[in-house]
């Protein structure tokens, strides 16, 4: 008695869930096909231009640790649109010391050996900031810049 009434329940309950699933899909593929061209097309182009610019705001900010061995970087000044940054440091194999590339509050990149190369990717509003090497003694010793974001 109790086999029959949930078979019949299950199968009622499955039948429901292939009769919603299926015609709820179908019909919302022909619906919203239809609508979604009309509807979400600002939304897809918003989510479309959203993609394109951030990936367009990434501004990647290249320097270089000097390749004397003199504790500075081969620039003093940074600038930057606001939103994300991309700080990639070369350090030289003739460097002959490791460097890293931080900025001061915003994190730092790995310290890395001469031919590495460190990276920071940080986002930062309007602003100065500094950034350094965060080598003990580097920064101290002037290696270190002005980085703007405007
Ligand atoms: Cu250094």
């Amino acid at each position: 008695m109790t086999r029959l009434p949930l078979a019949a329940l299950l199968i009622g309950v499955s039948g429901f869930v292939a009769a919603c699933g299926g015609s709820s899909a179908s019909g919302s593929t022909t619906t919203s096909t239809g609508s979604n061209a009309a509807y979400s097309a600002p939304a897809a182009t918003a989510t479309a231009a959203a993609a394109t610019s951030s990936s367009a705001h990434v501004t990647t900010l290249k320097l270089s640790a000097d390749p004397g061995g003199a504790l500075r970087f081969n620039k003093s000044r940074l600038s930057a649109k606001a939103g994300k940054i991309k700080l990639v440091l070369t350090n030289p194999s003739s460097s002959g010391m490791p460097h890293a590339i931080a900025i001061q509050g915003h994190g730092s990149g790995k310290v890395v050996q001469p031919g590495g190369t460190s990276t920071l990717t940080t986002t930062l509003k309007r602003g100065t900031y500094t950034f350094i090497c965060p080598v003990p003694g580097h920064a101290a010793a002037g290696m270190k810049g002005t980085l703007t974001v405007r």
